[in-house]
């Protein structure tokens, strides 16, 4: 295999490089967390950085004809091939460096997509790539809960009952997207054993995030990260709310952080305080704060709440594990 930038953890957002790689530019929407994982993603990564995005709104606003914020080299790919893209874009690199054609350094390679075009129609590509220990990339998945880019449409990471233009509530049907979100970083990490790091993260936790996306890229091998990330227009709030809403995610446990670094899994940040008994908060909080849940009745949030409480007191690991995997 070859080698991996050393890329040393931050021990705060004040040691985080000044340099910026991803700068003006784009046209995502103000408040815009996935632009933001954008931003630390790369200035974590530094400048010796490849990035492949496929087809999104990281994709389409950030690469506006004739305008672009990326200051790295980088490459778009089709929707559902983010994992396929970053193995060849690996395998080449190796092929040409071991004939010699281009200086044997460590240069990083990043494909990110979104929720539709990862947890759903590159689900298979993402795996592949996972089981090909031999190549050092990371995939990056930021997760808006919709296909945000083509008018946020349902997709397999959409909350239960979010109203989405394939999921509006009506006088029949009141909830309309009746499948809970997928866990599509658990069930990477327990499908590929070989893979030696998969995190979730959020942008509204910085530090976190930007060390996560180094450890991905030091450690070797194909990696995958998975970050949630608030949308105002599709989750339907006032864009100054999106790092708060970040927070209230993790605080009511909805999302959980944690990394699973060579077959061993540690929450992290406020979920794993929220594992040793801190108290989270209803998750009514965080679901009134966005109009995507205002047809909520109280019975629908209790039906959340109860899932979610599910998660962190029947789940072998919250967010992780299921329960019933091992039983009999
Ligand atoms: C094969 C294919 N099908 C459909 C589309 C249309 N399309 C472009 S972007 C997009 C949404 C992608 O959603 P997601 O991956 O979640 O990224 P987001 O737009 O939310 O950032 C769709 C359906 C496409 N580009 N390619
Ligand atoms: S629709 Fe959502 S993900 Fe897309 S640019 Fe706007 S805020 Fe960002
Ligand atoms: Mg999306």
């Amino acid at each position: 295999m070859t080698t991996t930038q050393d890329l040393i953890p931050l021990k705060g957002v004040k040691q985080s490089p000044v340099e910026e790689l991803f700068t003006s530019g784009h046209r995502t929407c103000q408040g815009c967390e996935s632009a933001l994982v954008m931003k630390l993603m790369i200035k974590a990564a530094g400048p010796r950085t490849i990035v492949l995005g496929s087809t999104g709104c990281m994709y389409v606003a950030n690469t506006t004809y004739y305008s672009t914020p990326w200051v790295v080299p980088w490459m778009h790919t089709q929707l559902g091939s983010s994992g396929s893209a970053a193995l060849g874009t690996a395998a080449g690199l190796k092929a040409l460096m071991s004939k010699g054609k281009l200086k044997d350094e460590p240069i990083n390679v990043i494909a990110f997509c979104g929720d539709g075009g990862g947890a759903d129609m590159g689900l298979s590509a993402i795996s592949a790539t996972l089981t090909h220990n031999e190549y050092n990339l990371l995939i990056l998945m930021y997760d808006n809960e919709s296909y945000a880019n083509t008018d946020i449409q349902v997709s397999g990471s959409s909350p239960w009952g979010a109203n989405s233009t394939f999921s509006p509530p009506g006088t029949l049907h009141r909830i309309m997207n009746r499948r809970w979100k997928k866990n599509t970083a658990g069930m990477l990490a327990v499908g590929h054993p070989q893979a030696r790091y998969i995190a979730t993260g959020c942008a509204s936790y910085a530090t976190d995030m930007m060390n996560k996306v180094r450890k991905a890229l030091s450690i070797g091998g194909p990696t995958f990260m998975h970050t949630l990330d608030p949308c105002p227009k599709g989750w339907d709030y006032d864009p100054m709310y999106s790092h708060e809403l970040g927070m209230l995610a993790v605080q009511t446990g909805i999302w959980v952080q944690y990394e699973v670094e060579d077959g061993k899994v540690t929450l992290n940040g406020p979920s794993k305080m929220l594992a040793k008994g801190k108290k989270r908060l209803p998750v009514e909080e965080y679901l009134k704060r966005q109009g995507r849940f205002a047809h909520f009745t109280k019975e629908d949030i209790a039906y959340f709440q109860s899932q979610i409480d599910e998660m962190w007191e029947k789940w072998w690991i919250p967010g992780v594990i299921p329960p019933g995997i091992a039983d009999g």
